[in-house]
């Protein structure tokens, strides 16, 4: 399988998860940014990134957004299962991941490039980031209101994720779900930004274990804190 990606872009993060998760063997090419649309939409109709090529006969070619990947790879590969056998639990987990997807993951991304932009910019202060920051910056609409917005819901979201963690070692059930996998990924892009690491250090604790257990690298800025081991999920 060929998985189309930008290499730092949480939501091609997400798919790596699952595939990893299922122990699927696969190869990435990573896209640049706008020129993506020329590779991409004909493929899908669509031009946003991750995009799956199963490259096997009798599958589709293409399959276009992070949910639908979900979709495909537990149909091609059941085993381990990303989806919960409860199916009250399923749909629940299938909400959240629903509701970290197209509100949670829009707003990590505005919280993190105001950050790359201002505070964050030494992290790469060369003048190529820089102007990448910018057109995603005006592509996304993403100013001092617009992230203000991002940070409260943002705040809402890390308060309950943080209580169903605690309380449990999953977001829903008694094992890992696209839930889990959802939350993990759209929420990596936090780690660089100090006062979210200091807010919410159990948050940043369990990306690391689901980044474990999917055997995925883990993200920019967690890479330390994990080798140094945490506490794992309890069995
Ligand atoms: N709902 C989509 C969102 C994916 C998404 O927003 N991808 C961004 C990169 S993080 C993208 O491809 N943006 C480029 C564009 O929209 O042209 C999914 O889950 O796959």
């Amino acid at each position: 399988m060929l998985l189309l990606q930008f290499s730092t872009s949480h939501y091609c993060r997400k798919a790596r998860l699952a595939l990893g998760y299922k122990g699927i063997s696969y190869q990435t090419e990573n896209l640049t940014p706008g020129m993506h649309i020329l590779r991409v939409k004909p493929l899908t109709g669509l031009t946003t990134l991750p995009v799956l090529l199963p490259q096997i006969v009798g599958q589709p070619q293409a399959i276009g957004d992070s949910t639908e990947i979900f979709k495909f790879l537990e149909t091609y590969q059941p085993e381990p299962s990303l989806f919960l056998p409860n199916s009250e639990q399923q749909t629940q987990a299938a909400m959240l991941e629903d509701w970290l997807d197209e509100s949670i993951g829009t707003a990590t991304r505005f919280v993190y490039y105001q950050f790359r932009a201002g505070e964050g910019k030494v992290i790469d202060p060369s003048l190529f980031s820089q102007m990448v920051i910018k057109v995603v910056r005006q592509q996304y609409g993403i100013n001092d209101t617009t992230v203000e917005l991002a940070k409260k819901r943002l705040a809402n979201a890390l308060l309950v994720l943080s209580m169903y963690w605690q309380k449990d070692d999953y977001l829903v059930g008694s094992r890992l779900s696209i839930a889990d996998i959802a939350a993990a990924a759209l929420l990596s892009p936090l780690a660089l930004i100090p006062d979210y690491r200091q807010a919410y250090p159990q948050i940043f604790e369990r990306i690391i274990n689901i980044h474990q257990l999917c055997g995925e690298p883990l993200p920019p800025g967690l890479e330390d804190v994990g080798a140094q081991g945490l506490r794992p999920i309890r069995s």
